[in-house]
């Protein structure tokens, strides 16, 4: 495996492969294999366009070739920054059969979080878009690409600039590298526990067998039609079952580029959709749109709701709203899915989070001492098995603590178990806020915040919010007393869009505060921060601009 990656273990390698979970496939050869058996069916719709199973192949290999011939080669790194376009499809399919490595970043990431990944992965080439939604991304690759010394290549769809075209590379068919399904087929990002994201390596045979069991749980067959709303860079909408399910099944994916009704809604009646995933403000937004819509959302048969709490009164509304079976969705980019059935009741999808896909994951619910908690009750949520990370790339000392000696992973949830099986998140002990499926480290957010020459403390927080779940509050305590003002936190607002942080992590709430309050050891007292957070949520809120 790849230098800088933990391997399972050989029992449990032997395990997952006589078991058929593993096999010798990589997600290239997939592509491959979804040619042959459905050939000319449409595989996406991206505007206008539509491509066939056999296009979306010949484009993979004529583009893998042509990712050869500009000096991408196997295991090389590849920060795809790309949105829900067909190109974006094309290029995984393309670094997958090549054995180059996507990093994917998300559409919503700008400088800072661009070129920590192109430093972290030591990445030779970035992958734009030339323009999205207002912001030019070719300005944001000369920044990147001036900072990252490993980074050679910028790779534009579109109009290049003075870059490459993406559009240039398609070539001739050329005798392509051939990796192995026990290597490393892309790196997600995780959803941060501590400052930084860490990445996370998926193989090819972990994440065919999460694409296989989420789409054979999902019921998908070649009549799906998956609407992609959600960012497809994210494990969720990518594989879970998302674009590769879809694909898998012979389906037909629809990308759209929001998932706001006015786009989406008549999406679903033109391609007659059957399904997509949500996260649950969209879930919120999109029961409520329904409700007056003209469009005719007869066709849709599942929707999937996941990446943040939903709330059971809001997934009531949604299962009356809909005439569709409704699917919970708990997952995480380091791998356990867990899910609702298709033939659950519905007091089991309102109520729960659904039992984990595969046979062989191992789920442990535990106190802080590590031990097992009594069954129905709330314990820190471990997991092992055949599609879950057993380590971050090059991350010893956060592998030290993030798993436990026997290959455990802690994902910092909090859950307990139905006596039918069915985990129910509780609540988390990572310092992350989730917004609304977006994940925003608190420590983060603090390190940039400490940055600036008026801040002496602070400490970032989740505020509760009927729409997104969560909003992020930042509790700061500047250095005079001459800060204190509405003016200082827009001030505090810019310098944190000028470090080229993405937006949705910039705090939605700000307060300013004598001095943090402390826990016994002298730690930011978070819970307290909460309740002054709930408290303060009350009065009329301090937005600046
Ligand atoms: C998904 O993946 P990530 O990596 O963005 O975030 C994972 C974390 C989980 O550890 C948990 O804290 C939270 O997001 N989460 C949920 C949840 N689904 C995810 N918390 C409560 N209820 C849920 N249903 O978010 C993700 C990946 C694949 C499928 C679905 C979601």
């Amino acid at each position: 495996m790849l230098s800088g990656c933990v391997e399972w273990p050989e029992e449990f390698v032997d395990r997952y492969t006589a078991k058929g979970y593993w096999n010798t496939q990589t997600l290239g050869d997939l592509l491959r294999d979804w040619a042959v058996s459905y050939t000319d069916r449409t595989a996406l719709v991206d505007g206008n366009r539509r491509w066939t199973y056999q296009e979306l192949d010949r484009r993979a290999d004529s583009l893998a070739g042509g990712f050869l011939q500009q000096g991408i080669g196997p295991e090389d790194r590849v920060v795809v920054h790309l949105p829900n376009t067909a190109e974006f499809v094309a290029v995984c399919f393309a670094l997958f059969r090549l054995g180059a490595l996507p990093v994917f970043a998300l559409p919503a990431h700008r400088y800072y979080e661009i070129s920590y990944l192109c430093s972290l992965a030591e990445a030779t080439a970035y992958i734009i878009p030339d323009e999205h939604q207002g912001t030019d991304f070719r300005k944001l690759a000369e920044r990147v690409l001036a900072d990252v010394p490993s980074l050679r290549e910028v790779v534009v769809a579109g109009d290049p600039g003075d870059f490459t075209a993406l559009d240039d590379l398609y070539s001739e068919p050329s005798p392509l590298p051939e990796p192995d399904a026990d290597e490393v087929a892309f790196f997600l990002l995780s959803g941060g526990t501590t400052g930084l994201p860490k990445l996370i390596p998926r193989t090819h045979r972990d994440y065919a067998y999460n694409v296989r069991i989420s789409s054979d749980n999902a019921g998908f067959t070649q009549e799906t039609t998956y609407l992609t709303v959600l960012p497809a860079a994210h494990n969720y909408a990518l594989g879970c079952p998302g674009v590769l399910g879809t694909l898998r099944s012979g389906g037909k994916v629809v990308l759209a580029d929001s998932g706001n009704p006015d786009h989406a809604f008549p999406l679903i009646e033109r391609e007659r959709v059957t399904a997509s995933g949500l996260v649950p403000p969209l879930a919120l937004v999109w029961t409520d749109a329904a409700a007056t819509t003209e469009h005719d959302l007869s066709s849709l048969e599942l929707l999937q709701v996941g990446g943040a709490r939903f709330e059971p009164a809001a997934a009531r509304r949604m299962r009356e709203r809909f005439d569709c079976v409704l699917q919970q969705s708990f997952g995480m980019a380091e791998g356990l899915l867990s899910q609702t059935a298709l033939s659950d009741p519905d007091e089991v999808v309102i109520e729960t989070q659904g039992r984990p896909l595969s046979p062989d994951d191992e789920v442990r619910l535990v106190d802080s001492q590590g031990k097992n908690v009594p069954e129905g009750q709330i314990g820190l949520l471990l997991v092992r098995g055949p599609y879950t990370l057993r380590g971050y790339y090059r991350a010893e000392e956060h592998n030290a603590r993030d798993f436990t000696s026997d290959g455990f992973f802690r994902t910092g949830d909090l859950a307990s178990r139905t006596p039918t099986g069915h985990l129910v998140i509780r609540g988390r002990v990572k310092d992350i806020i989730n917004r609304g499926g977006e994940k925003v480290s608190a420590e983060e957010v603090e390190g940039h915040l400490l940055a600036h020459p008026a801040v002496h403390d602070v400490g970032v927080v989740a505020t509760p919010d009927a729409l997104l779940g969560e909003r992020t509050c930042a509790f700061v305590v500047f250095k005079g007393p001459q800060d204190r003002s509405v003016d200082a936190f827009a001030e505090l607002k810019e310098f944190l869009r000028s470090r080229g942080l993405a937006d949705y992590k910039i705090p939605d709430r700000w307060e300013s505060i004598e001095s943090l309050p402390r826990t016994g050891v002298g730690k930011a007292d978070k819970a307290d921060l909460r309740a002054r957070a709930v408290r303060s949520a009350a009065r009329p809120a301090r937005r600046p601009r």
